[in-house]
């Protein structure tokens, strides 16, 4: 069994499609083991997106993702990580896999609706980040 990490970003929370996300993930059969509703700090969010420091996209996508809530959603299940990026869609949502939920509801680059980790070890440092030792 493999756990990952599904973020619903400000953009999804503010256009009410956390029913929505949340519906093309239990209908792909995978299971919700730990959820929150937060709002980051900014420095939160630079811990969290660390990796792009050096990205010149880095002050966007943190403006960006702290404006508003956003939900985080541990999920467990077999292949899962893999199984949530296919969910997710490519980065782009004008380059995203149709029925994909960035294909359906992303807008650009920063603006993509949600996140999902691309690795066994981005995975558990991510659900560390968000839900520390809790289970
Ligand atoms: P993903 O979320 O698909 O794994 P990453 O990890 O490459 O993509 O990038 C993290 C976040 O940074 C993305 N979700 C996206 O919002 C933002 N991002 C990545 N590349 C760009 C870019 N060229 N311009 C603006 N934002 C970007």
């Amino acid at each position: 069994m493999e756990r990952t990490l599904l973020l619903i970003k400000p953009d999804g929370v503010q256009r009410g499609l956390i029913g929505k996300i949340i519906t093309e993930v239990e209908n792909a059969d995978l299971v919700i083991v730990n959820m929150r509703l937060i709002h980051l700090s900014r420095e939160d969010a630079e811990k969290f997106y660390s990796v792009h420091k050096a990205k010149p996209f880095f002050r966007k996508l943190v403006n960006f993702v702290t404006k508003d809530r956003i939900v985080a959603i541990e999920l467990e299940g077999e292949n899962v990580i893999k199984r949530v990026r296919s969910l997710i869609g490519t980065t782009d949502p004008k380059k995203a896999e149709k029925g994909t939920i960035r294909e359906k509801y992303g807008l650009d680059m920063t603006v993509n609706t949600v996140h999902a980790s691309d690795s066994k070890e981005t995975a558990r440092s991510e659900i560390r980040f968000f839900f520390d030792e809790e289970d």
